[in-house]
C-alpha cells in the first residue's frame, strides 16, 4: 500500500514534478536535518548558487525567527524553506525591495495556501500569516551585500503544515495553528511548496518589473492589520498603541495616535488588540 502523499517525507522528485515555476526551486536541496535552512542557504550563495535555489529540510535544530526568535521545527509535520535571491532592482531601488521582499513572501504564502485548501490567511504586517488570530507561518528575510553587485537576500519561510495542536509546546499551543487544524485534513507539503514557489516568484518578477501598486494593493486586501487598535513594540522596550491605517509605498505601516498624530512604521512587532 502507497502512503498517502500528504504524509510522504519531502523528496526533491516529488516537489519537482510539481513545480511549475522559471527559476525558483530548480535547483533543490532537500535535508533531512539542518540548524537552519536561512544558514544552509547563505552558504550556498558564498558558493555562487544560482538565483532561485531553494533549501528545504525536514526539521531545524536552530530554526530562528526575527531578532533571534527560536521558530519550532520538529521533523516530518512542516515547511522549513529558504530561497536565494539574486535578482536585484537598480542600486536606489535596493531599499524599497529589501522592505518588501518580507510582505510579498507573506502574500505569496497565504496566496498558496488558499489555492491548496480554502483557506483564507491574513498578514498581520509585516510578514506573519494567521488564521484568524493564530500564527500559521511566518518569513524572515536576511540580506548581504546590499549596495553592491553581489547583494542577495534569503528569504526564510516556515509553515506549520501537518502539526497536531496537541505536539504544539505549551507556549505556542493557543497562538499558533496548522493548516491540519484548519483544514482538518492533512496537506501535501510538496505540492504546497511547489505553490509557494511560483506564487513568490510571480510577484517577486511584477515588483522588480515596476508593478509596486498591484503588490501594494493586494497587500492591503489581505492585511488583517489595517483597521485594527495595535500596539507597536519598538526597539528599547518602547511601545505605542492606536489605529493601523494603511500601508504606505515603502511598505510602511501608518499608525494615527490617539491625538490624531500620524506615525508610520518601518520595523516592529505588532500586536492586534482587540
Ligand atoms: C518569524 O519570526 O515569524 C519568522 C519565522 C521564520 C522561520 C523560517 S523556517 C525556515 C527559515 N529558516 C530559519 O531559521 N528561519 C526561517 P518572528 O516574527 O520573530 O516570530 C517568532 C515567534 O513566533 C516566536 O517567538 C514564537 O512566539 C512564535 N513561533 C515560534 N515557532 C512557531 C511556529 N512553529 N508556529 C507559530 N509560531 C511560532
Amino acid at each position: 500500500m502507497t502512503m498517502p502523499a500528504a504524509f510522504q517525507p519531502l523528496n526533491a522528485q516529488n516537489i519537482q514534478r510539481a513545480l511549475s515555476t522559471k527559476t525558483f526551486g530548480r535547483m533543490l536541496h532537500v535535508l533531512e536535518e539542518v540548524a537552519s535552512t536561512n544558514t544552509a542557504a547563505a552558504a550556498l550563495a558564498q558558493e555562487s548558487a544560482p538565483n532561485g535555489t531553494v533549501v528545504v529540510a525536514e526539521s531545524q535544530t536552530a530554526g530562528r525567527g526575527r531578532l533571534g526568535r527560536h521558530w519550532h521545527s520538529p521533523s516530518g509535520k512542516n515547511l522549513y524553506c529558504s530561497v536565494l535571491l539574486r535578482s536585484m532592482p537598480t542600486r536606489e531601488q535596493q531599499p524599497l525591495w529589501l522592505c518588501w521582499i518580507p510582505l510579498i513572501a507573506a502574500l505569496a504564502i497565504s496566496r498558496a495556501v488558499q489555492v491548496l485548501t480554502n483557506l483564507k490567511p491574513s498578514v498581520k504586517w509585516p510578514n506573519d500569516i494567521l488564521i484568524g488570530n493564530r500564527k500559521l507561518g511566518g518569513v524572515l528575510c536576511e540580506s548581504s551585500g546590499v549596495g553592491t553587485a553581489h547583494a542577495t537576500v534569503i528569504v526564510g519561510i516556515g509553515l506549520n503544515v501537518n502539526i497536531r495542536r496537541d505536539e504544539f509546546p505549551d507556549e505556542l499551543r493557543e497562538i499558533a495553528t496548522s493548516l491540519m487544524i484548519e483544514a482538518q485534513h492533512p496537506c501535501d507539503r510538496a505540492a504546497l511548496l511547489a505553490a509557494l514557489l511560483v506564487e513568490l516568484e510571480t510577484r517577486c518578477e511584477s515588483f522588480l518589473a515596476g508593478n509596486h501598486g498591484d503588490i501594494l494593493k493586494e497587500y492591503m486586501l489581505r492585511c488583517s492589520t489595517i483597521g485594527r487598535r495595535v500596539r507597536i513594540e519598538l526597539a528599547h522596550g518602547e511601545q505605542m498603541d492606536g489605529t493601523a491605517d494603511s500601508i504606505q509605498t515603502d511598505g510602511s505601516l501608518r499608525i494615527i495616535r490617539d491625538d490624531r498624530t500620524t506615525v508610520d512604521i518601518r520595523a516592529g512587532d505588532v500586536i492586534h488588540l482587540r
